[in-house]
């Protein structure tokens, strides 16, 4: 199954990107911690070509710490510059800083040594919708917002927020369409609200998420459903999962299509916390 994404947004957005990075001297990716592999957009890479490129990963805090940990462990052995942050709680600007330093830390030793002193390194937050851009760039704005000059090419102003004087960010993110390439991936963004779940058949995405659960986080369908059994079928789980929220229609029937959507609803709004939708043995 494809899942079509609008090809005249997608024009556009690559168009702007392309504009833009021609103003930075690296990329700052955002994915969602909980899809490490699954929030990465499908030609960022060539997009940006031979830009330094450090990967955020958001949502630390809503993914589950082991997991977390093997994704660490799996992108460090790779040689590949990436941290795990909750946007809210940590001190991203510090965070932010400490990194992209290294990241460009090749380009300010070789300025040093022709004596060049360094300007500040201009970098620039993309992401596919709804990985944190907006709340990473609010929590990095609450300094002075600087305007630079237009330059040819790029027709809207673009204005830099001052994290640091080693340091400049562009304070409008560039937005990435997800991957729609493949069913699993469409159903891993459905379940972390990277896409309207609407895109895709709401069975599918809960029989997959129930499924998953069932495997990898049997206690949470226990403590928040009642539901024990992890041989129990699709049907079982929503009767169960309707019962305990009270879905029930004529007849004493559950109202299976309110269940589904409370079910997901329940994924999405962060009240079960600690999943991690991905895992790097998936991928090896
Ligand atoms: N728990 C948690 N929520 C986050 C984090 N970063 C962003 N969010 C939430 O994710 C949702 C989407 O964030 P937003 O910044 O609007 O995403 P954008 O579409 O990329 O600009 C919002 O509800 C944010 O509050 C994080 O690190 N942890
Ligand atoms: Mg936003």
């Amino acid at each position: 199954m494809t899942i079509q994404w609008f090809p005249g947004h997608m024009t556009k957005a690559k168009r702007t990107i392309t504009e833009q990075l021609k103003l930075v001297d690296m990329v700052i990716e955002l994915r969602d911690g909980r899809i490490p592999m699954s929030s990465a957009n499908p030609l960022l890479q060539e997009l940006i070509s031979n830009k330094p490129r450090l990967i955020v990963f958001t949502k630390r805090d809503m993914a589950d710490e082991s997991v977390t940990k093997q994704w660490i462990n799996y992108f460090e052995k790779d040689g590949q510059t990436v941290i795990f942050i909750d946007s809210q709680k940590d001190n991203v600007k510090k965070i932010l800083l400490e990194n992209c330093l290294k990241v460009m830390d090749a380009k300010i030793q070789r300025d040093l040594r022709r004596g060049i002193h360094p300007r500040a390194i201009r970098a620039m937050i993309v992401g596919i919708p709804n990985v944190g851009k907006s709340t990473l760039i609010n929590r990095l704005a609450k300094r002075k917002v600087v305007d630079v000059a237009n330059r040819p090419g790029v027709t809207q102003s673009i204005k830099w927020l001052t994290v640091d004087p080693r340091l400049d960010v562009m304070d409008t993110p560039g937005i990435l369409w997800p991957r729609f390439d493949d069913l699993k991936i469409g159903m891993k963004l459905a379940l972390t609200s990277a896409i309207k779940e609407q895109i895709l058949p709401i069975e599918q995405v809960v029989a997959f998420g129930l499924e998953y659960l069932l495997q990898h986080y049997p206690r949470i369908l226990t403590e928040r459903y009642g539901i024990s059994n992890v041989e129990l079928d699709f049907d079982t789980c929503i009767e169960m999962i309707g019962r305990k929220f009270g879905f029930i229609m004529a007849e004493n029937e559950v109202d299976k299509r309110r269940t589904m959507a409370a079910f997901m609803a329940d994924l999405r709004q962060d009240t079960l916390k600690s999943i991690s939708w991905e895992r790097p043995d998936e991928h090896v």
